[in-house]
């Protein structure tokens, strides 16, 4: 436990909050800067997102030769992955590797949650708490605490009364679950929904799943890699990374096409759209330059995909209930899936419509939905997150003239860049509200903002600058900017976690910048070349 130094003096020049893969990173590139840093994890390794999602069929739906660190060359040419889509315990190993090979773990205290910062403007320190009773002063503090770490379970009435054992996708038991001979209920078919129920499926004796919003999905189309792929991408990774920070979504496997689908035939559009169906992935999205842009030209793509995904099951009114027709394609993250809708041809899966039946509550014997107890012995909530701004704010955070971020950020989160919230001198976040984060390869756009915020750090401290803090006026113009781009797009057309939807409770605000890791990253650098204009920077 670590207890304050005297008035004045900082017990480390950062702190930083979570070690996955931005905390991990962050350190590094701090440590190198020659700081005393200090990182606060909640859990007992490193890993964040891919530490706690444990369950089963968890994988990555980004390809794995995109999905690691692009900023050494030895880390990546010492790796080697094994699978196009890397499966969990294997990203797990590969940070393992990462925080061995950079010795990242001595300036880590693992199982300590903080849970409050409070900025004092005389001293220009951050005072920071945890629940293990730290109470430490830092000049900056950097929230790496992930976008789609904070686990929600719906307030479903009853679940106290529960005689079984019940899960939540993202905290997964260490030691696993095993589900053979069990009648299982799933709650929810978003992502970790379609990548966990045919495993389980394959396992329960009885799988019922529980339907909300029917999504769209595609066959990930996972595989080895090949020798060959892993070698070639050895060589090349770190232009590729280069390469990938100037495209749209911080991938480069796929192009997308720039014709608009009115300037294609319906034979040329059908064919691109079945080439990216096939190769898996996002690459579908990227079909026609307008697929995003207009429902019209959306409408197109969603036909398609619903025609391949019906020709997967076999009864049609079952098929017909798995159907997205609530939203456009793409609007809410396009799933990946490996032998999801197949399961449905099972004879002991169920689904269960909870538009028509909705779930009332959770009995002691299983749930009561539509009047009808459906009887489980352990039920599996893949009910998603408090996605973007629960981590951030589940700490407690107290600005520069008392103001608390949670109230600030009442009707919605404000930053600017996606970087800092005016009032909240030399806090940063990675990948927050209002930067590309969860519509992006994750990884890119991590290194863009721990790159971003380093040359910032070392610049102030190099100049004897005290402190750096969005202005309100940039960081207004910035939110309306961010509004006025997803107003012009399909986002806001889903009841979606990007616009806060799956929170009854929480304000209805698109909150990923959608304008592209590109166009992001060119606005970046021009602050920072501006001498960090929409910045204040303090004596
Ligand atoms: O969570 P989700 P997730 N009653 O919010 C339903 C990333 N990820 O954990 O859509 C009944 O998407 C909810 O219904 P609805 C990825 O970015 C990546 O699956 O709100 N149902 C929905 O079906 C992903 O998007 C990977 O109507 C309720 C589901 O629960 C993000 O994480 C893998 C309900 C929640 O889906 C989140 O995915 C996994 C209620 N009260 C996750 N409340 C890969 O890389 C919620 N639901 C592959």
């Amino acid at each position: 436990m670590t207890q304050g130094s005297s008035a004045g003096q900082p017990d480390f020049d950062a702190v930083i909050v979570g070690a996955g893969f931005a905390g991990m990173y962050m350190l590094h590139r701090l440590r190198k800067l020659g700081l005393s840093v200090r990182v606060f994890e909640t859990g007992d390794g490193v890993g964040g997102t891919w530490y706690w999602n444990r369950y089963p069929g968890a994988r990555c739906d980004v390809e794995s030769l995109e999905y690691q660190y692009g900023f050494s060359d030895e880390i990546q040419k010492g790796w080697t992955w094994t699978e196009r889509y890397a499966a969990q315990p294997e990203i797990l190993r590969y940070q393992n590797y990462v925080a061995d090979k950079l010795d990242l773990r001595k300036d880590i205290q693992f199982e300590t949650r903080v849970t409050a910062a409070k900025y004092d403007a005389q001293s220009g320190l951050w005072t920071v708490e945890t629940d293990k009773g730290d109470r430490l002063r830092t000049r900056f503090c950097v929230m790496a605490t992930g976008c789609l770490s904070a686990a929600r379970v719906p307030d479903f009435k009853g679940i106290g009364d529960f005689a079984g054992k019940w899960y939540h996708t993202g905290n997964w038991p260490h030691e696993g679950v095993d589900f053979t001979g069990k009648r299982v209920a799933v709650i929810g078919t978003g992502s970790s929904g379609i990548q966990s129920i045919p495993v389980i499926a394959d396992q329960a004796a009885h799988l019922t799943i529980f339907q909300r919003t029917a999504n769209f999905t595609l066959p990930a189309g996972n595989k080895p890699l090949s020798r060959e792929e892993v070698a070639r991408t050895k060589e090349t990774l770190l232009a590729d990374r280069e390469r990938a920070r100037q495209t749209r979504g911080g991938l480069i496997c796929f192009d997308y096409n720039e014709a608009l689908a009115e300037e294609m035939t319906p034979e040329a559009r059908e064919k691109e759209l079945a080439a990216r169906w096939t190769q898996g992935g996002f690459a579908f999205l990227g079909a026609y330059g307008d697929l995003m842009a207009t429902k019209e030209a959306n409408d197109i793509a969603a036909d398609f995909a619903r025609a391949q995904m019906r020709a997967r099951v076999a009864k049609p009114e079952i098929a017909e209930k798995l159907m997205p027709y609530d939203h456009p394609v793409g609007v809410k993250r396009l799933c990946l899936d490996t032998g999801y809708l197949e399961i449905f041809n099972q004879p002991n899966v169920e689904l269960v419509d909870v538009r028509e039946t909705p779930i009332e509550r959770i009995t002691k014997a299983g749930v009561l939905c539509g009047g009808k107890e459906y009887e489980a012995d352990a039920i599996v909530f893949a009910t998603g997150f408090d996605a973007m701004t629960g981590a951030i704010l589940g700490v407690d955070i107290t600005g520069r003239d008392g103001e608390k971020l949670r109230e600030k950020w009442a009707a919605g989160p404000r930053t600017y860049l996606g970087l800092g919230s005016a009032g909240f001198p030399n806090l940063f976040f990675i990948t927050g509200p209002g930067s590309p984060s969860v519509l992006s390869n994750m990884i890119v756009s991590i290194e863009q903002h721990v790159d971003w915020i380093t040359d910032c750090i070392s610049k102030l401290t190099s100049g004897n600058i005290r402190s750096i803090e969005a202005t309100k006026d940039a960081e207004d113009a910035w939110v309306a900017h961010v509004n006025e781009l997803a107003a012009e797009s399909l986002y806001p057309q889903a009841n979606s976690w990007y616009m806060g939807a799956n929170i009854p409770s929480k304000p209805q605000v698109f909150m990923p910048y959608p304008g592209g890791v590109d166009v992001y990253g060119q606005k970046l650098a021009e602050v920072a070349a501006a001498d960090y204009e929409g910045f204040l920077l303090g004596a």
